[in-house]
């Protein structure tokens, strides 16, 4: 017999008890984690469409060498506690000596049989200060791009990957609306010295990821951990893309160039999929580092809430049509677990069994599909901006590059427009916080003798880029 005193204390936690395991039905339902069985799999069957643009990505700032900006500031400094901020006390000083070295490194992506490249120009080197245009730098970039044609390969150009000139950081860069102009001023002036030879554009590298780095979690310049602040920069950089767009559009022929951002999708799946905190940590996250700018794109509105914030709205319904294509980002997913401790409410913490690259995330084929169809929704081209492996060992890497395109060709069979894939990293570099430990490459490095040496899982990539390239 149950007494009354029970009876009315579970009539009292029923409703709640309910409401609980309908979110966690409704969450599981909403966001399966996709999970293919790979032994079942045979990873040639795949398809890639006539004129699919096959290439290789880096950035300035991880390649070039020689950077005076807000990173190699940031790579000088200490913590608080007197210990390097990157990785190893790593700099990234010379890096591939790629500014110097192009030429052979073209050479080296026209060996991969790929016909894209994508890099990005370095803003502190065409604008050393404020209003102040290098024209030996903007030559540099024309250099390498009328280089890149005669070897027979498509430049794609990142107007900005993470780093600032230090004129501009030190105004508190995108914390200001105000401050946008400057980038848009630059981005014209690259734009009218490049368009002669570039006609696919992206404007800002992974808001997300310069967003939460910098200003919630502090550990890339400039240091902050502010989420309201974080919330403000995101939103300018969603304005700044915007006006960049519009600009560059409105340029005499601007309509025959592709302008689009790049965007970082990371699929958050709970650790526990019957714990409803795991899943709500997962949401926020979600909002936050995926949705917040895909919601941009499609409804011209854009929120950003966490605990502790004002939630920071903005609307602007131009935002809407702001693309001509959307590059996708996509590595991994990450795996939540909320804890009871109030400093750290949640970490990442993977299962035993999930196959780890040398990162902090797994190899997980099935999240690059799913970040497709998400972005999908916002009915413009994809181009996979970014995709590739952390693997010192040499040891995952083509079991990666099969599995990853096998995802991507599945997309496209199931009506994705996917225009292009670029791998990255053409070579190793200076991976920001991480130094000089994460090997991307398809070419390894060595760092003291600048040779570079095509790794052997590389040879995946160049077999599949062959079968599909007439
Ligand atoms: C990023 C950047 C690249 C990284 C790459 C590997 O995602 O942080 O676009 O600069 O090097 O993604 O982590």
């Amino acid at each position: 017999m149950i007494s009354l005193k029970t009876k009315v204390w579970l009539s009292i936690l029923a409703a709640p008890a309910a409401l609980i395991f309908i979110y966690v039905i409704t969450m599981q339902v909403r966001n399966p984690e996709t999970r293919w069985d790979w032994n079942e799999i045979e990873v040639d069957t795949i398809d890639f469409p006539p004129g699919f643009q096959w290439g290789v990505a880096t950035s300035s700032h991880q390649v070039e060498g020689n950077c005076n900006n807000n990173w190699s500031r940031w790579e000088a400094s200490f913590k608080a506690d007197g210990t390097p901020r990157i990785h190893n006390g790593d700099r990234s000083i010379v890096a591939c000596d790629h500014w110097n070295r192009y030429k052979e490194d073209i050479e080296l992506i026209k060996a991969l049989g790929v016909s894209v490249y994508r890099f990005s120009v370095e803003w502190s080197k065409i604008e050393p200060e404020a209003g102040h245009f290098d024209e030996s730098a903007i030559q540099h970039y024309r250099d390498v791009c009328l280089a890149l044609k005669a070897a027979g390969i498509t430049p794609v150009v990142t107007l900005h990957h993470f780093t600032n000139p230090l004129w501009f950081e030190d105004m508190g860069a995108f914390e200001n609306e105000a401050n946008i102009r400057y980038f848009v001023r630059f981005s014209q002036r690259v734009f009218d010295s490049l368009k002669d030879h570039v006609a696919i554009w992206c404007t800002i590298n992974e808001p997300a990821v310069y967003t939460t780095q910098g200003y919630f979690n502090g550990v890339w310049p400039p240091g902050k951990q502010n989420p309201q602040l974080a919330g403000e920069v995101m939103k300018n950089l969603l304005v700044a893309h915007t006006r960049v767009y519009e600009a560059l559009k409105s340029r005499v022929d601007g309509k025959n160039y592709q302008v689009g951002i790049v965007k970082n999708v990371f699929p958050f799946d709970p650790y526990n999929r019957w714990n409803p905190i795991d899943w709500f940590v997962c949401s926020i996250l979600d909002g936050v580092f995926n949705q917040g700018a895909l919601d941009y794109f499609q409804t011209g509105k854009f929120s950003f809430s966490l605990p502790g914030m004002d939630k920071v709205k903005y609307i602007n319904k131009s935002g809407i049509g702001s693309l001509d294509f959307i590059g996708l980002n996509n590595y991994s997913h990450q795996r939540v677990k909320s804890q009871l401790n109030p400093k750290e409410f949640f970490r990442f913490e993977f299962y035993p069994n999930e196959e780890m690259t040398d990162m902090f995330y797994p190899i997980y084929p099935e999240a690059i599909y799913r970040s497709i169809k998400r972005v999908k929704d916002i009915n413009v081209p994809i181009i996979i901006t970014e995709n590739g492996i952390a693997d010192k060992n040499d040891d995952h890497r083509r079991r990666y590059i099969e599995r990853y395109l096998y995802a991507v060709s599945k997309a496209i069979k199931e009506g994705a427009d996917i225009r292009g894939y670029y791998y990255w990293s053409l070579m190793d570099n200076f991976e920001w916080s991480e130094g000089y430990e994460m090997k991307f490459g398809l070419y390894e490095v060595d760092f003291t003798t600048q040779i570079r040496t095509l790794r052997e899982g590389s040879k995946r990539y160049m077999d599949i880029v062959a079968r599909f390239s007439q």
